[in-house]
């Protein structure tokens, strides 16, 4: 394609424009009376609308909540852009302009959740402000909400877990003290299913993760079976953990305001 000379038309050209254009060019391919001038500037209006077209897409994709927030619509637009940015070697304009239009498309409805405000993340935890509260009903402003040290969108997406529950499988032992340390599931009250809990079974220094380490004595505490049989480890398999220390949650954006998650506090009580 012969590259476009300088134009006269104003820098920013909105998607009406390129209608416009594209409508005129359509005329003018029916028409081959049409000047070399008025060609020119209409391959110079299409050229500007889809540079503009690709401004606005990476605009968009800076906003890191847009992906998060609509991921959908966004891998749509992406693709129509792409698509317009591939074919811009070998398109004509006519064709090019029915590729802009339909990026155009594709693009007003991230555009639209953007302008109003449906992809913000105030906290950072990874689900944004509308989704806390209508759906989760987790805190927008506190990226862990129950304070277990897994963050409100690392327990939604990643953990499964309940993001206003410290404890969500209920053996005592926090969702970010397993997940974090203890390596057991916050989901299954007894991680290694010989039927004392995790809680219990840290508590009385056995192993949760082992199921030929138990607490003796605890029979009346044991869940209902069945359960795993025991089949003793391989020499050089790691030790029972016997301390909870605090770890960092996964890494994540730091929220607005600047506070770090808390680190959780042992709750083995
Ligand atoms: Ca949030
Ligand atoms: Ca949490
Ligand atoms: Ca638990
Ligand atoms: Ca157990």
């Amino acid at each position: 394609m012969p590259s476009a000379p300088r134009s006269r038309f104003p820098r920013r050209l909105g998607a009406a424009c390129l209608l416009i254009a594209a409508l005129a060019l359509a005329g003018c391919l029916r028409n081959p009376s049409v000047s070399d001038e008025a060609w020119k500037t209409l391959e110079s209006s299409i050229q500007k609308e889809f540079d503009l077209l690709v401004k606005e897409f990476d605009q968009l994709d800076s906003q890191g909540d847009m992906e998060l927030c609509q991921p959908v619509q966004f891998a749509v637009a992406r693709f129509a852009v792409y698509q317009a940015v591939e074919e811009r070697r070998g398109a004509d304009m006519a064709q090019l302009a029915r590729f802009i239009q339909r990026a155009r498309r594709a693009l007003s409805f991230p555009q639209q959740a953007l302008r109003g405000k449906q992809c913000v993340d105030s906290d950072g935890d990874g689900l944004t402000d509308l989704e806390e509260a209508r759906v989760h009903k987790t805190n927008s402003n506190k990226a862990d909400t129950d304070g277990d040290g897994l963050s409100d969108g690392d327990e939604v997406r990643r953990h499964r877990t309940n993001p206003l529950k410290f404890d969500t499988d209920g053996d005592l032992l926090g969702d970010g003290e397993e997940a974090l340390f203890y390596k057991t599931s916050p989901l299954h009250a007894d991680s290694d299913g010989d039927g004392y809990p995790d809680g219990l079974e840290v508590f009385k220094g056995t192993d949760p993760r082992d199921p030929c380490s138990f607490p003796a004595g605890e029979e009346a505490n044991r869940l209902p079976g069945p359960y795993t049989q025991c089949r003793p480890k391989p020499a050089g398999a790691p030790q029972p953990l016997k301390k909870f220390v605090p770890a960092p949650a996964s890494p994540q954006k730091p929220p607005a305001g600047g506070s770090a998650l808390p680190a959780p506090g042992p709750s083995v009580r």
